[in-house]
């Protein structure tokens, strides 16, 4: 069978030319997603080539993904990434992974024993805002998440990303083996103090010497990641097999566009990803929340309203000048106020190139992916900058929209009575609401009142109650488009 290991690949494909044979698994992914195949294992390709150092990854899916780990293997854990731009696509060849694991396929006990290796100096992650089974109001270990309920049970046997950090971690101290580097790459704000709380919380429940141990000799660094990447399709496989020469199933397309900012703070040693465009700085803070607010603040936005208004992709939000306009307005009034950035940021700069981003028509990025996990995302993402404008008495329309629109979204239902799949570890806590008030305005205190998401103080803010009410009320008459013309 012809696979991308065995067949000559079309020209326009970029190779790395750096001796594969000379890799060494020191870098453990938990995470083999869209997003990392996209960004951090093409960056580490990218750092390969010009270093000739030996920091290879190996591949872990903790839940779900068993097939894509099958493929990978299957094509000699090669595959390749399509950066899209509006006029032309590149593909690079990317030859950054050694190996890969799975717990349904490997057992539990290899994915640990990988993670124990001596020479395995980092652990990275994309496991997605929930799986660092944090409460997203306080960003501590939330002990009702299930998982960590059984991992606590039963420590050496674990599930969640977490308890196999802890377990790993206990291993190499019991062996005497120096620890790793946790380093987070998703899109949490202060992720690595996040990975860090989380890891420390569930230690110190199993054995408060091990948590101590950690403390003191495990770093954390915060990242602040960034490249669109959208969930793969048939039409985006395809099209890569066309570009490619051959089928390639853990292909993945992405925007050309490419961030990624670090706190240079590792315990065993790290690639030079800067060579390949990733910038080492001490604190990541002000970027992440930069980050976060503009970016990610304004995706949910239009995911939300997008959704509800017909616009199946982000792209397809920008066609609409209402749309666009309020996206630009949430980054430059609603966010960009509340940031504290170095000298010399440009924010205003950084709003254009994000429309423009956004635009980008090659890119088919589903409002309904975005809209995912928004009980995770809405607190990082306008929390911060809402409870800002709050004590500041500033104007915060566009994010009581943005969260009506979550909230009217969340109810289940589209606005041609059309059932939406909303998916979200909290969706039974939202459908009893729904349940009990129907579309109706009373959905919202109700909703406001769920305190992992909106802690105690904003349901006590009148101002603020009465905005996100008033919004919602608007998107119930009039619908989504008209909500945001209106602002
Ligand atoms: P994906 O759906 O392709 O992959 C999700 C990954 O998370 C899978 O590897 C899965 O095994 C793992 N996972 C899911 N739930 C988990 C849990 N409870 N514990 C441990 N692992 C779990 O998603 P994608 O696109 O790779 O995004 C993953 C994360 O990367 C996002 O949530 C975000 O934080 C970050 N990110 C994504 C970007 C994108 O454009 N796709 C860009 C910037 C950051
Ligand atoms: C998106 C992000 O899915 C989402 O919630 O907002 O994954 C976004 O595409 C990335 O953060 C871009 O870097």
């Amino acid at each position: 069978m012809k696979t991308i290991a065995n067949t000559n690949l079309n020209e326009q494909v970029i190779r790395p030319t750096f001796a594969r044979s000379n890799l060494n698994t020191r870098i453990v992914h938990l995470g083999f997603g869209a997003f990392h195949r996209a960004h951090q294992a093409l960056f580490t390709n990218e750092m390969l080539e010009k270093t000739n150092s030996d920091w290879g990854i190996c591949e872990v899916n903790l839940f779900g993904g068993e097939d894509l780990i099958e493929q990978l293997r299957a094509q000699d854990h090669l595959y390749t990434v399509a950066e899209k731009g509006a006029e032309s696509t590149d593909v690079k060849l990317i030859a950054s992974v050694t190996e890969s694991l799975h717990p349904t396929l490997d057992g539990k006990a290899a994915v640990l024993a990988k993670m124990t290796e001596e020479q395995v100096a980092i652990v990275s992650m994309t496991i997605t805002e929930k799986g660092y089974c944090a409460d997203p109001a306080t960003g501590r270990l939330d002990k009702n998440n299930g998982l960590i309920i059984a991992d606590l049970a039963n420590p050496q046997d674990p599930s969640s990303a977490i308890g196999y950090i802890v377990e790993a971690l206990r291993q190499r101290r019991e062996k005497g083996i120096q620890p790793f580097t946790v380093m987070s790459c998703d899109n949490v704000q202060e992720n690595g103090h996040v990975a860090r709380a989380a890891v420390l919380d569930f230690a110190n429940l199993v054995d408060t010497d091990l948590a101590a141990w950690i403390e003191a000799n495990v770093t954390f660094p915060c990242t602040m990641v960034d490249r669109i990447v959208p969930a793969a399709t048939e039409e985006t496989l395809t099209e890569i097999a066309t570009l490619v020469g051959v089928e390639d199933l853990c292909g993945i397309a992405c925007e050309p566009f490419r961030q990624w900012v670090i706190e240079d703070n590792f315990v065993a040693g790290r690639p030079d990803w800067n060579v390949a465009g990733a910038e080492f700085v001490s604190d990541v803070v002000p970027f992440e929340e930069m980050k976060l607010r503009m970016l990610n603040g304004s995706h949910s936005f239009l995911a939300y309203l997008g959704y509800l208004g017909g616009y199946a992709h982000i792209s397809d939000t920008m066609t609409n000048d209402d749309y666009r306009k309020a996206a630009f307005d949430m980054m430059m009034k609603a966010q960009a106020p509340t940031l504290n950035m170095p000298e010399g940021t440009n924010l205003e700069a950084y709003a254009t190139l994000l429309i423009e981003r956004f635009t980008n028509p090659s890119l088919k990025h589903q409002t309904w992916q975005i809209a995912m996990d928004g009980s995770q995302k809405i607190p990082q993402r306008m929390g911060g900058s809402l409870r800002h404008h709050l004590a500041q008495g500033s104007d915060f329309k566009w994010l009581a929209l943005g969260i009506a629109g979550w909230m009217r979204y969340v109810a289940g239902v589209n606005e041609s009575g059309e059932a939406i799949d909303v998916r979200d570890p909290m969706v039974e806590q939202f459908q009893a609401i729904y349940a009990e008030h129907g579309l109706n305005v009373s959905a919202v205190k109700a909703l406001l009142s769920i305190e992992a998401i909106f802690g105690t103080d904003l349901i006590a803010n009148d101002t603020f109650v009465s905005a996100v009410t008033d919004a919602y009320q608007l998107i119930l008459d009039q619908g989504a488009r008209a909500a945001v013309a209106s602002l």
